[in-house]
């Protein structure tokens, strides 16, 4: 019989605070810290998290990695599953803690990610596979800073005409856990062995982590655990969470010169992948830029934060710039983003059906006929609102919006949303998932569906699938994985889409509901690189879901 789980109660409120002496930038924060409190829960545990706003603006909170399976309305997606919270009201978030791992939380409107909304969110599994090979554990979770907000300055300069190259906002500064580089300390509190959960919760930066002298044992990709695989760096694209553990016993201290007294510490690095910027970030001013903040006017890349190994909090003795990666070997550096190279811990349980469907999804981004630069997927953009200039078909019948969720409408009139069934093209010898040309593709229930995106940007691309995780293939980077893998690929909820490349990913349809599918780069998808996933509206009702009147009185 199975257990039920323990309820985790927990009441969120969201503010605004000014933490930071140098800044006076009102932080967008989860009961008044940034970032957010560790939200913990023990696997198949149901939350239940009162979330309270004292904004002046709308609010919602993203469980990012959390399958909603049975719970479609708690996804905090506005405009598919919900409509925002208003200004001084609440809403209370219900569902299970499931699959477990490294989650975390982030608003989902209004650019709130960016301007602080985010907390890590730490679901423990019955087993937890590889608990062998550490003592202790610590949290990183690494973000981008910016001076101004995004909310009332980077949006709207982002997506302007002054603006039509769609430069991205480049970040001010890097934070890790609130923390600014050279002030972070991590001690080891006298234990050999630690796991480092790293969540990426940039608005768009893709860093290098490593840590100086160490090799790093990566144990799990998103919520999926992993059998050991041993680098001495690693990349992490926005949104994504790599579990590693390191043991001191394998500290190899010849990087510290011999001038130097011995070292009490050791620098952990992320550093930012400088190509993703499309400016010279050395010399770059923002032309929205204010000189009310102290911060450094010029971006730096890289971040140090300190593990103490006496818990003494000293610095280390050896000069930031004297290692470059995490171990005396480069060559065990791994740049793929997807870590495909790391296998399933459950490798016996892991069978992959075969794919009933297709669809393939091209990704570019280029100005639209007001020079502002969008995001399109098939040619679309984007939008709550609907945009006639880049789509000339008509009025869809099932419409993004911010007053009917995409859910609600499924709930209403699941047989009338103007969707075409799959049809067979000449693209594939399976029926292809088809779409009402304004983003929203209908899945049958239970179909598996090969998707393939075909990125025609040059910049890589975290795409982040809601109330779904994935099987990735392969990508352009990786090709032979498809082979090499067959019957063992690795589930994740963030494929990252290699520049000018593609990744191909399988995904069940398992889950009844509106799920957004969309660059996890904030600057990205509020240019429109997203798509909603329409799944199965009838087995929707079939399952139960009713509109709640608690969730409708918002829109
Ligand atoms: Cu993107």
């Amino acid at each position: 019989m199975a257990t039920e789980g323990a309820f985790v109660s927990r009441t969120f409120i969201i503010d605004t605070i000014t933490p930071y002496r140098t800044s006076k930038k009102p932080i967008v924060a989860v009961n008044y810290t940034y970032p957010g409190p560790l939200l913990e829960a023990n696997e198949n545990d149901t939350c239940v998290i009162r979330v309270i706003n004292k904004l002046a603006q709308p609010t919602t909170i993203h469980w990012h990695g959390i399958s909603h399976r049975g719970t479609p309305d708690m996804d905090g997606a506005v405009g598919a599953t919900q409509c925002a919270i208003p200004p001084n009201a609440e809403m209370t978030y219900k569902f299970k803690a499931y699959p477990p791992g490294t989650a975390w939380y982030h608003g989902h409107f209004l650019g709130q990610t960016v301007d602080g909304l985010i907390g890590p969110f730490i679901i423990h599994p019955k087993v937890e596979p590889n608990q062998e090979y550490y003592d202790t554990e610590r949290i990183l979770m690494v973000a981008d800073w910016y001076n101004d907000l995004a909310r009332t300055t980077l949006l709207s300069w982002f997506l302007s005409s002054k603006n039509p190259e769609g430069i991205e906002p480049i970040p001010d500064a890097i934070v890790v856990n609130g923390k600014f580089s050279q002030s972070l300390f991590v001690q080891t509190s006298n234990a050999k062995r630690i796991r480092f959960r790293i969540i990426n919760a940039a608005a768009f930066s893709m860093y290098t982590f490593s840590i100086d002298g160490l090799l790093l044992h990566i144990t799990e990709v998103d919520q999926t655990p992993v059998k050991p695989y041993t680098v001495s760096s690693f990349v992490i694209n926005a949104a994504q969470r790599v579990s590693c553990f390191v043991d001191l016993n394998e500290l190899d201290q010849s990087f510290v010169p011999d001038d130097v007294p011995p070292t009490k510490s050791i620098y952990i690095r992320f550093k930012a992948d400088r190509d993703m910027y499309p400016v010279d970030i050395s010399s770059y001013i923002p032309p929205y830029a204010t000189q009310r903040y102290p911060y450094p006017v010029f971006f730096n890349p890289l971040y140090l934060a300190i593990l103490s190994l006496d818990s003494c909090n000293s610095l280390p003795t050896y000069p930031a710039n004297q290692v470059i990666t995490g171990s005396s070997n480069p060559d065990l550096g791994d740049r793929d983003a997807n870590l495909l190279h790391a296998r399933p811990f459950y490798q016996a349980n892991n069978k992959i059906p075969d794919a009933t469907h297709y669809l393939k999804l091209v990704i570019t981004i280029h100005p639209d006929i007001l020079n502002i630069s969008r995001g399109y997927m098939n040619d679309v953009t984007y939008d709550h609102a609907l945009d006639t200039t880049t789509n000339k078909s008509g009025k869809p019948k099932c419409l993004t919006s911010d007053k009917v969720p995409l859910l609600y409408q499924m709930a209403t009139n699941p047989n009338e949303l103007g969707i075409p069934s799959p049809i067979i093209t000449s693209d594939s010898p399976l029926p292809a998932i088809q779409s009402d040309g304004h983003g929203h593709y209908l899945f049958p229930y239970g179909a598996v569906v090969d998707i393939v995106l075909e990125n025609r940007d040059e910049g890589e691309h975290p795409f982040h699938s809601h109330g779904h995780n994935f099987w990735i293939i392969s990508t352009s980077a990786n090709p032979e994985a498809e082979q090499l893998y067959r019957g063992a690929y690795t589930k994740r909820d963030v494929v990252s889409v290699p520049g000018s490349g593609w990744a191909k990913i399988r995904l069940v349809t398992n889950n009844p509901g509106a799920w957004l599918f969309h660059c996890h780069i904030e600057w990205h998808m509020n240019a429109g690189l997203m798509v909603a996933f329409i799944v199965g509206p009838n087995e929707l009702l079939a399952q139960g879901y009713t509109i709640k009147s608690t969730h409708k009185r918002f829109c």
